[in-house]
Order: structure tokens, then C-alpha cells, then sequence
């Protein structure tokens, strides 16, 4: 039988396991990212494990989330992060270089191999060909430190792609048509690759705004072939040499095919406040607009900035709206500003931000009370703007800049009809030459030089919270319940205010659950244990290990769940949390918030899998199931993954 792109590259890395859907399987990695908010932790981390050197092909740490700096907190993590990378052998980009997604596309990712990245974009390398997954901060950090990558063996779905794309119809399209057939948890325990004759279409920019949002799908991965639009990608990148071939076998078998025909698609809006609320944007025109956000790692690179400019070239944005630009990375403003064409966006009326995540996590530019805001990123979660009542629509570049100008949403079709506007268009590309200059990325010394060198450590950065061994009786509270599809913005918030604490746990405890009950982080703090009661999909979006960690501060013991999103469920294991699902999903409704509840026997439970819940205000008895690999055990039962690596390298 043939193999799929990505069994193709899994059986290259492959460490430990069999190739069988629903097993687990370890995977070499041969290059890891992180970014700033995350990459404090998975700096703190890699240093207990006492390596001179990360042992990875390459590694690399940004700083682009985190770049406000409205005190001293920022600037502590970020020189903490450069003196970490420059001691273990890191690249670092700077501050302004550019979103780590959009900046390891143009200047690292390399067709056919690994990335994991302490970030749930990771997989917009899988535009270039490259198995590239989002991760834990402590799984990046053993990735660093040379250990394998574990994941469960995915599915295999293929998207078959079929004609071209019309005028004005994106690649951003073509992720929320994804997003609307299969949902936020359609893309769980699978890996996406899209094939078919509308690849060749398709650029490498826009093959990443495609496998960027497969994360808001809950999949493992997505992948494109890596072909000759990849080879002239790289070349543009001055970097051919990195060019490799990748393409599934003819005979490959998928679990599930899809087929999507570009020539019929339209412009697609997700609608307030998940990603896979999905109309057309025919259907809400007209309506009124306050805010537009063109940028993230979705959609920031040159090719769609170009095509903003060409659309507000001689426009001015509406009176009513506030428009923000930020271009995905150094390279992309300084081309733009090259080739001109960040003058129509400045003469527009558009702020221009930095080149960085900027509104896409609340950094900023949140919108008015109640405020409608259209953005080209890729997650509009309640609150995540920073505005509690914000709208947050998510739409391609294109529908977003001429919805700017006419201060309601409108679809960019309508703009077939002006010659001009069509033609200046029309005339933009991928260009067949990037200005590349990566004086921002600072690059590894040879090992003698660095060895001795100190770590800078600010007074914000606070260790991380010591977890316990499992206990064979867990007996808590059942201290929060909520529904189905909750995010880890949810459980643990971003934006400017709590942002700037990522590396000081107990500090960003006070605002965990904040969204969903105001009284959480008080009541557990109170009462010092805890389990936590969630629906379908817990867990989903960020990668953020403090979406565990501040929770395991908190003393929860265990989260049960109806179905857990991947990257939160390996956090929790790693964080020494027990992750469990219940049997049968009825039995949700019957489980109270405030009831005292008992797990009994989880040495037990561990071996068979099943697991007894007893609810001591009614007394009844509930099946809970956690089907976890030898390794996982090993996890929980020493109390995390720290735990369980440092005793294994001390044995
Ligand atoms: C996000 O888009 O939610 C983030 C901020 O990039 C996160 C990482 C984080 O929380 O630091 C992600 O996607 O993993
Ligand atoms: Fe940054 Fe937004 Fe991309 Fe997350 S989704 S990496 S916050 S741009």
C-alpha cells in the first residue's frame, strides 16, 4: 500500500511505535520554534534538564507576542529568552523581526521534515511540506534537549482540490470552507493533506494561510505536497537548496476524502465567537463595521499585503472604522515598502502596527464596546480581542480591506465591476524575489564561547509550580463546570493585561476561567483541590501549557471531559494532571457543580482504563475512561513530565 505525505515523513522520524491509527508513536524532531510567551517556560524547562546544547538541526526562539513592554515584565522575558537561546545554542529573532510562523516559513522550514513549535500555528510550516505540529513548552523543550515527540498516529484525510480560484476568492476562503464542513473538533486525531490539481493554483503563502487554520479544525497537522511552486518559493527566499520533493504515493489510502472546487468557492466569514460559525459574505452585507485588523500569522505575508494595498490605493478607510495593518515579518514591510505599496496603505487612513501578533492575542487594538470587528486572523473566542462584548469576524484580506473602506461588510466580488481597481489587483503577485535580510535573527555561537555565559532572569520570572505524584484516591470538589468547545483562551486568558505574566504562574492564576465564572480562581484557591467538569473538545486552540499549569497551581487533580482537544490533553498528562473522559456522555447533565466527588483506586484505574467516579451528595457511581500508553502512566505517576524525565535521567 502507498503512503500519504505525512506517513511518508512519520516513517522517516519514526522512534517508537507502529504506524496504526490511534497508537502512540514517537517522532525525531529535527527543528523546534518557540515564542515568547511561551518560550519562558520552555526555557525554565530545558534548563532543568542540564544540556549545554538544544540537540535539534535547528532551533529557534521569537519574540513576537509579547512586544508591548508596558512594564518591565516583557523586556525581562525577552532578554531572559536571548540569553537562554544565545547559551544553548539557539537561533533568536528579535523583537520586530516578525511572527514566528511567517518568519521560520520564509527563512527556516525545510519540505520533509519535523517542527514542533510551543505554538498551535506551527502547522502553517506544513505549506512548505513539513510535518509541523503545535506542542506543550515542555514537549518543545525535550524536543530540544534531543527526546523524542510523542502523538497519537493520526488519521489520514485528503482535501481533493479542484478547479481555481475566481477574483477575490483566497486561500482564507478556503480554510473557513474547511472550517464549515468539518467544524472546530472535525480535524481531532487527524492529519490533513491537501492534494489534488487546485494545489498547483495555489502559492506557498496561501498553502500556509490553508494549514495555518487546519488548527482551528483540532488537527494534529496539514500538509501540502512540496512541488515546484515550493522549489520557486525557496528560490525567491534565496534558499533552493533546501528545496527537497514531497508527494503522497498514488495509491495512497485515506480515512476520509474531501472535495472542494475551488472555481465554486465565495467569500466565507466566521462569525462571532468560533471560527466554524461559518456564512457567506454575501449574507451579511450591509452591516455595519467599527474596526478591521488585516495581519497574524494567518494572513501577513507580502502577497496579501500587497493585495490590501492595491485595494486601498487612492481610498481613504471609512470614517467609522479604525483599521490596523500588521505585516507578518521585517521582510514582508520592508518589501512593501520598497515596491511603494505601503504608501497606500499609510495614505489610506490604516494604522500601521508592528510586525508582530499584536490584536490577534489583545495586544492592543481592541475593539469599541460592543464594537464589530473584522479581522484576517484565525480565532475570534469570546474575549480574546480584549473587548468582553467585542464582535470578532474572521474573513480574508481581501472582503477586510474593502469592508474598511466602505465601513460595512461587503464582499470583494462586487469589485469585478471597477476596471481599475480589477486591474491593479489582478496585477499582484507572489513576487519571484524576496529582499532578504536577517541582520534581526542572531545566530548560534560555537559551543566554547557560550558555555559559560549567564542566563538573565527578571523578578517577574517565578518558577514554575511543583506538581505531586498521583494519588491512588482523588477527592475534590467538583469546583467548576462548563460546556463543550471551551478554549484554553478560556481557561487561561491572554491579552495586555495578564500577557505579560506568563512566566509567573501564581500571578496569572487569579484570572484563570475569568470568561466563564469571575469566582473560580478564588474558590479553588480556597479550597486548594478541584475537578473540573467540561463537555466535547476541552481544551481547544492555543498550546499554552499554563492552560495546565495554572490549574495544577490551583490544585486540580483532574479535568473529566466529554472529549479533550490533543494539545491541552498532552499539556495536562505533562503537567500531572489526570485527563478522563466520562463513558457515557449523559452522564454530564447529572454531575452538579459544588458535589463532592471521589476517584477511587486511579493506580488501578490506570492498568484497565476505567476508572470509578463517585459523587458523594448523590451517591451514584460514574464510569470514567483514561486509555493512556505506558509512557503516559509513567507521567502521570511521577507527577509530570519534568519529573518523569529527570528520574529517568538520574536512574
Ligand atoms: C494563540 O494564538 O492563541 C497563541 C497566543 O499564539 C497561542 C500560544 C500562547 O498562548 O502563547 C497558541 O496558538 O498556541
Ligand atoms: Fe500570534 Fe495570533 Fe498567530 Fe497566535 S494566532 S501566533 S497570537 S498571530
Amino acid at each position: 500500500m502507498g503512503l500519504t505525505i505525512a506517513e511518508k515523513i512519520i516513517k522517516e522520524h519514526l522512534v517508537s511505535g507502529n504506524m496504526v491509527a490511534g497508537e502512540e508513536i514517537g517522532l525525531r524532531i529535527d527543528q523546534t520554534l518557540t515564542q515568547d510567551a511561551t518560550g519562558t517556560m520552555a526555557y525554565l524547562e530545558f534548563e532543568t534538564m542540564g544540556l549545554p546544547s538544544v540537540k535539534t538541526e535547528l532551533s529557534v526562539a521569537y519574540i513576537d507576542h509579547n512586544t508591548l513592554q508596558s512594564g518591565f515584565e516583557n523586556a525581562d522575558d525577552h532578554r531572559f529568552i536571548q540569553s537562554a537561546a544565545v547559551k544553548y545554542g539557539l537561533y533568536f529573532s528579535r523583537p520586530g523581526n516578525g511572527i514566528c510562523h511567517q518568519v521560520h516559513l520564509e527563512r527556516f522550514g525545510v519540505p520533509g521534515k519535523t517542527l514542533i513549535g510551543s505554538d498551535s500555528h506551527t502547522p502553517t510550516g506544513g505549506g512548505l511540506g513539513m510535518l509541523a505540529m503545535g506542542a506543550g513548552g515542555m514537549d518543545v523543550a525535550v524536543a530540544m534537549g534531543g527526546g523524542p515527540y510523542y502523538i497519537t498516529m493520526p488519521k489520514m484525510y485528503k482535501v481533493n482540490l479542484t478547479g481555481r480560484l475566481r477574483p477575490f476568492v483566497t486561500a482564507k476562503d478556503v480554510s473557513l470552507e474547511i472550517l464549515r464542513i468539518l467544524t472546530v473538533k472535525g480535524g481531532v486525531g487527524a492529519i490533513i493533506e491537501w492534494g489534488g490539481e487546485g494545489v498547483k493554483t495555489l502559492s506557498v503563502p496561501e498553502r500556509a494561510t490553508i494549514t495555518n487554520m487546519g488548527a482551528e479544525l483540532g488537527a494534529t497537522t496539514s500538509i501540502f505536497p512540496s512541488d515546484e511552486i515550493t522549489r520557486d518559493f525557496l528560490k525567491a527566499q534565496g534558499r533552493e537548496d533546501s528545496f527537497t520533493p514531497v508527494e503522497s504515493d498514488e495509491d495512497a489510502e485515506y480515512d476520509k476524502i474531501i472535495d472542494i472546487n475551488l472555481s465554486e468557492l465565495e467569500p466565507l466569514i466566521a462569525c462571532p465567537h468560533s471560527p466554524d460559525n461559518i456564512k457567506k459574505v454575501s449574507e451579511l452585507a450591509g452591516a455595519k463595521v467599527d474596526q478591521v485588523c488585516v495581519g497574524s500569522c494567518t494572513n501577513s505575508s507580502l502577497y496579501d499585503m500587497l493585495k490590501v494595498s492595491a485595494l486601498l490605493s487612492g481610498k481613504t478607510v471609512n470614517d467609522r472604522v479604525s483599521m490596523s495593518v500588521s505585516p507578518g515579518s521585517k521582510q514582508v514591510l520592508s518589501q512593501l515598502a520598497d515596491l511603494g505599496a505601503l504608501s497606500h496603505i499609510i495614505a489610506s487612513g490604516a494604522r500601521l502596527l508592528e510586525c508582530a501578533c499584536g490584536p490577534c492575542i489583545g495586544m492592543g487594538f481592541s475593539p469599541n464596546s460592543g464594537g464589530v470587528s473584522l479581522r484576517t486572523f484565525n480565532r475570534n473566542f469570546e474575549g480574546r480581542s480584549g473587548t468582553a462584548d467585542g464582535k470578532v469576524y474572521l474573513v480574508s484580506p481581501e472582503t477586510a480591506a474593502i469592508s474598511a473602506i466602505y465601513g460595512e461588510i461587503k464582499n470583494p466580488m462586487d469589485l469585478a465591476k471597477d476596471e481599475e481597481v480589477m486591474k491593479a489587483y489582478m496585477r499582484v503577485t507572489v513576487p519571484d524575489k524576496f529582499k532578504v535580510d536577517d541582520s534581526s535573527i542572531i545566530k548560534p555561537l560555537e559551543e566554547a564561547k557560550r558555555l559559560e555565559l549567564p542566563i538573565e532572569r527578571g523578578p517577574n520570572i517565578k518558577p514554575f509550580p511543583a506538581s505531586k505524584p498521583l494519588n491512588d484516591v482523588i477527592e475534590a470538589p467538583l469546583i467548576l463546570k462548563v460546556g463543550d468547545n471551551i478554549t484554553t483562551d478560556h481557561i487561561m486568558p491572554a491579552g495586555s493585561k495578564i500577557l505579560p505574566y506568563r512566566s509567573n504562574i501564581p500571578y496569572l492564576a487569579k484570572f484563570c476561567f475569568e470568561v466563564c465564572d469571575k469566582t473560580f480562581a478564588e474558590r479553588a484557591s480556597e479550597a486548594g483541590n478541584g475537578i473540573i467538569l467540561g463537555g466535547e473538545n476541552y481544551g481547544q486552540g492555543s498550546s499554552r501549557e499554563h492552560a495546565a499549569l495554572v490549574p495544577l497551581h490551583l490544585g486540580i487533580g483532574a479535568v473529566i471531559a466529554k472529549s479533550f482537544a490533543r494539545i491541552h490533553m498532552a499539556n495536562l498528562i505533562n503537567a500531572g494532571i489526570l485527563p478522563l473522559t466520562l463513558e457515557n456522555g449523559e452522564d454530564y447533565e447529572k454531575l452538579e457543580e459544588g458535589s463532592g466527588l471521589k476517584i477511587e483506586d486511579v493506580f488501578q484505574g490506570l492498568e484497565t482504563g476505567r476508572f470509578t467516579l463517585l459523587d458523594r451528595a448523590t451517591g451514584n457511581e460514574y464510569v470514567l475512561l483514561g486509555d493512556f500508553t505506558e509512557r503516559q502512566k509513567d507521567i502521570l505517576l511521577a507527577g509530570g513530565l519534568l519529573k518523569y524525565v529527570g528520574g529517568r535521567n538520574n536512574s
